[in-house]
């Protein structure tokens, strides 16, 4: 798939989701773009976290689910900017992957990756009942 990202699009890409965060309304988001992953980063231009957690990389395809997970980085709660995974498993140009935002809650260490697709360990944040994630495209 060939997509030319204009600034409406790039903005179409930003989902956002309401947290309270103390006394503060903040938004749990992740904002991407289709990008090349031939230097094996995926990377997310800004993350917004209600808390320290994961960004979680699945790959998906057109059917929208979160499938195997290749990557994850680190997230402090509040902006994170320019948040870059290292893939474990290639991805090659044109398939899909979901950046995700995932907790540090429910597993065993504290700062240790510990999500399996379908765990509760780590799992995903689900603010109003919905995943905060974005999808793109290798290109
Ligand atoms: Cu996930």
């Amino acid at each position: 798939m060939i997509r030319t990202l204009t600034a409406a699009a790039v903005a179409a890409l930003v989902s956002t989701a309401a947290f309270a965060d103390g006394h503060s309304e903040m938004n749990a988001m992740v904002m991407t773009n289709d990008q090349s992953v031939a230097n094996g980063i995926v990377s997310a231009k800004k993350v917004m976290a209600p808390a320290n957690g994961w960004l979680v990389v699945h790959r998906t395809d057109g059917a929208m689910k979160p499938g195997p997970v290749v990557g994850h980085a680190p997230l402090r709660k509040g902006q994170n900017f320019d948040v870059a995974a290292i893939l474990t498993e290639p991805v090659t140009s044109g398939e899909m992957l979901m950046l995700m935002v995932h907790s540090e809650d429910g597993g065993f260490q504290t700062g240790i990756f510990e999500y399996t697709l379908g765990s509760s360990q780590d799992g995903p944040i689900k603010p109003g009942g919905q995943l905060v994630m974005q999808v793109i495209t290798a290109r």
